[in-house]
């Protein structure tokens, strides 16, 4: 395998990534005799940045891949997981046959024919004993949007199933819920020249030095002397390079948030004009706001309150403000409302619908939007409500099938579809792309529950993650790189991904495998038009027909490449003018919203208690989140990378602030045991000042982290809130057990 090396230079706190410009120079960067022949273009398969790769081929297959020069959201650069995309599809642990486990409790090799009649039989037969609530599905945001549409079809219509849901609840629900709320509709506003062009950037639990790398870079062109205003208990890599970072308590955002709204009316800093016009609500959030003064903010987060106020006179000095959220604030009991705080702030200062303004949730995985549009789910395909007859009736009518085979309410939440299993409801599991024996949320608890499954079908691109251990049935997945279809980056732009390599040994793309499911299962009937990504895009393209989201105006994905992506909404109307801009398409120019009397609905809610604070037995209060640039979640990608594995930790670790680790007499580098009430691990300490005293973090890409979690959730949108618990620390002694 060719290694095209990126040059990576740690500098203090941020990793930077050499841009390289495809030309002689790159190309001569491959070894005599394996020089590409053409080249190709596609977008990443990690991140939602959704960067734009050129793949180099020889003989139709990939044999290096270096950043698009021409593509608008990366202008040449890639972090290095885009760099390696191809390398990790090399590995032992690719899953290559399908793998069914015999009486004995062993895992053999199967043909396809007899995977498939396991999986049809057997979830059958727990259909007619059970009825339908007992199995379930799990997707991802990590397919295409092509192949979220046809898995939440196929179980959903095909199959009859009523449980579905992802892995973006562990992530974008609450964003979900808020927009929703908000604006009537789930759609992010902001492009990403919104970074450049914003005058004020208040970062919100987002740490994109590490999340979201490029996306960092663009902020780093923006030209405007800009304030950056960091809120993260941590003094994260992004924190560390802000005007003003406010090291707040953990999940004591809401109070920030009510005390400077409650600042900005009290100081004029608000936009009445756009309030009277366009939004409803100010007068029940004004009063609600009443009890936050900043002292109370103080109080609450830990921040002087001169900081609080330093940073609000910077929020209302600026012609464009802009707030951005990712996880710090998603993954909370607390995060719809927390959310709408940050969109509230935004709506009253008049900072939507204009250059650099925004209130801006960043997506995680690469196709996190696409899911949250097209999975099935928790909303009906193009994201109608279920309880609509009018959406099904539509839905019915493209897709060419009966009405009565579309469920009219949504069904269990990931969280409920877990409990359904604790409670022997749910016997059956389908889980796709996604690894909750390692993500979700109280690990221990999630592994005891999906042993008691009495079907456990895991279809992933290797045979080894750890729900993949403990399945009855493996179908092997092409990845990345190995089909063809559509992502939707952070910023709403339909991306496309090629097929520029071979899948390994008998592996299929999951929209193959969805293919050959529907005709095991006998609907092949009513899929009979699902012959191809390309034509399935065509119908999504029909059901988006007059929707906040309408991409009628797309030829197909050729046209999608040649425009370096194409951000929805893009009408048949807006097509006759010509190709969309390359950038700059943001939402709400004309204040108008997707609520039925087009305001934006402004909303307050009452703090409530973190559920599990320190105390004398457990004093520290454990976050989570991304650790390096080169990790990739559960790890099954970006371990399989020789250069990516060298620029991370291999054990895990946690983070604990010097004062607390002279207190207890724990150095750097020393085995640790973490405790909480749910289960003990050994990892190693790393002393750093990044962490707040009191404070530790532990990096989600091992699994002992999901060990010590505390499962809980945002009531609204269900999203589990990952970043708080109480946990001890101990010296690891040869008495500790994990
Ligand atoms: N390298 C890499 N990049 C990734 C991913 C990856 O696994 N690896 N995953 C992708 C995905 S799916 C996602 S969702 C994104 C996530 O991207 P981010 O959300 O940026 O990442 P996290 O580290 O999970 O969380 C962000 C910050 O929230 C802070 N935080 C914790 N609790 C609180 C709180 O109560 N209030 C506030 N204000 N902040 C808090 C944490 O200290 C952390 O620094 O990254 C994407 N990009
Ligand atoms: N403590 C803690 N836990 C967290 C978080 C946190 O911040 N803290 N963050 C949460 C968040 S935001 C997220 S998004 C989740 C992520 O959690 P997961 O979704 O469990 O993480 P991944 O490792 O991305 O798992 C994706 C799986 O899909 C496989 N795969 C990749 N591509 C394909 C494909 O094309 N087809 C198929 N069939 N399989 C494929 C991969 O090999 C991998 O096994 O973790 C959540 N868990
Ligand atoms: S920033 Fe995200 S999309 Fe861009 S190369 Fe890195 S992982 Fe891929
Ligand atoms: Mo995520």
């Amino acid at each position: 395998m060719i290694e095209l090396l990126p040059i990576i230079k740690r500098t203090g706190a941020m990793t930077e990534q050499l841009r390289l410009r495809p030309g002689p120079q790159g190309l001569g960067m491959l070894p005599d005799g394996l020089l590409p022949q053409a080249t190709t273009t596609g977008v990443c398969g990690f991140c939602s940045t959704g960067c734009g790769l050129t793949y180099h081929l020889r003989h139709d297959q990939a044999v290096g891949v270096t950043p698009n020069a021409q593509y608008p959201v990366n202008l040449g650069a890639a972090c290095p997981k885009g760099w390696e995309a191809l390398r990790v599809l090399e590995s032992e642990s690719r899953a290559t046959v399908p793998l069914s486990r015999d009486s004995g409790g062993q895992l053999l090799p199967v043909t396809w024919d007899q995977a498939l009649d396991r999986f049809c039989g057997t979830f059958k037969e727990l259909l007619e004993s059970g009825g339908p609530d007992a199995v379930a599905v799990l997707g991802t945001g990590q397919i295409t949007c092509e192949e979220l549409a046809f898995l939440g079809s196929l179980t959903k219509f095909g199959f009859g199933w009523r449980h579905a849901d992802g892995n973006t609840r562990q992530c974008m629900a609450t964003a979900v819920s808020a927009y929703k709320r908000a604006f009537g509709f789930d759609a992010p506003p902001f492009c990403y020249d919104d970074l450049e062009q914003s005058d004020c950037l208040v970062m919100i639990g987002a740490n994109p030095c590490i999340g979201h790398p490029i996306l960092w870079e663009r902020f780093l062109l923006n030209r405007r002397r800009p304030n950056l205003i960091v809120v993260d208990p941590r003094r994260t890599e992004t924190a560390a390079a802000a005007s003003i970072h406010l090291p707040i308590r953990p999940k004591s955002d809401l109070c920030l948030l009510y005390a400077w709204t409650k600042w900005m009316i009290e100081h004029g800093a608000i936009d009445q004009a756009f309030i009277d016009q366009h939004t409803s609500g100010f007068d029940q959030l004004r009063a609600a706001v009443r009890d936050f003064p900043i002292s109370r903010a103080a109080a609450e987060t830990g921040v002087a309150e001169e900081w609080i106020v330093d940073a609000a006179q910077r929020i209302a000095a600026a012609d464009a403000a802009s707030f951005w959220w990712t996880m710090g604030v998603n993954q909370s009991y607390q995060g719809t409302a927390t959310a709408q705080a940050i969109i509230n702030l935004a709506l009253i200062t008049g900072n939507i619908g204009r250059p650099g303004t925004g209130a801006n949730s960043i997506t995680g995985q690469c196709n996190a939007m696409g899911s949250r549009l097209w999975s099935n789910t928790t909303s009906l395909l193009g994201q109608f409500p279920f309880e609509d007859q009018e959406a099904r009736r539509k839905i019915a009518e493209v897709l060419h099938i009966p009405s009565d085979r579309i469920p009219t309410s949504a069904g269990w939440a990931y969280d409920e579809i877990m409990e359904g299993i604790r409670r022997g409801r749910i016997r059956g599991l389908w889980v796709v792309g996604t690894n909750p024996a390692h993500s979700w949320i109280e690990q221990g608890g999630a592994i005891d529950l999906l042993k008691r499954l009495d079907f456990l079908v895991v279809q992933d691109m290797y045979c080894d993650t750890e729900t993949a251990r403990i399945a009855d049935l493996i179908l092997p997945a092409a990845g990345w790189g190995e089909k063809e279809g559509t992502l939707i980056n952070s910023e709403r732009r339909y991306g496309v991904v090629r097929q520029v390599r071979r899948a390994p040994g008998q592996a299929l793309s999951d929209f193959r495998i969805f293919q050959a499911l529907a005709r095991r299962w006998g609907v092949a009937g009513l899929f009979s038009e699902w012959s191809s990504p390309a034509s399935v895009f065509a119908l999504l393209q029909k059901i988006s027909r007059s929707t906040p989201h309408d991409i009628t105006g797309i030829r197909d994905y050729d046209h999608i490449a040649s425009c370096g992506g194409i951000q929805w909404p893009w009408t048949a109307e807006d097509a006759a003018g010509g190709d969309p801009p390359t950038c700059g398409r943001r939402l709400f120019t004309d204040g108008t919203f997707f609520t039925p009397d087009g305001r934006a609905r402004l909303e307050a809610f009452v703090p409530q208690e973190m559920p599990e604070t320190p105390d004398d037995e457990f004093p520290f209060m454990l976050l989570t989140g991304r650790g390096t640039v080169a990790q990739w979640h559960t790890q099954t990608r970006t371990r399989c990378s020789p250069i990516l594995q060298r620029l991370y930790p291999q054990e895990a670790y946690i983070e604990m602030h010097p004062q607390d680790a002279r207190r207890l007499k724990l150095t750097s580098g020393m085995p640790v045991a973490v405790r909480s009430r749910r289960g003990q691990v050994r990892v190693r300490l790393l002393v750093t000042s990044a962490v707040a005293p009191g404070q530790l973090f532990m990096p989600m890409h091992y699994a002992e982290t999901n060990q010590l979690t505390l499962s809980h959730f945002d009531p609204i949108s269900r999203q589990p809130s990952y970043k708080d618990c109480a946990v001890a620390v101990d010296p690891w002694t040869n008495t500790c057990r994990s």
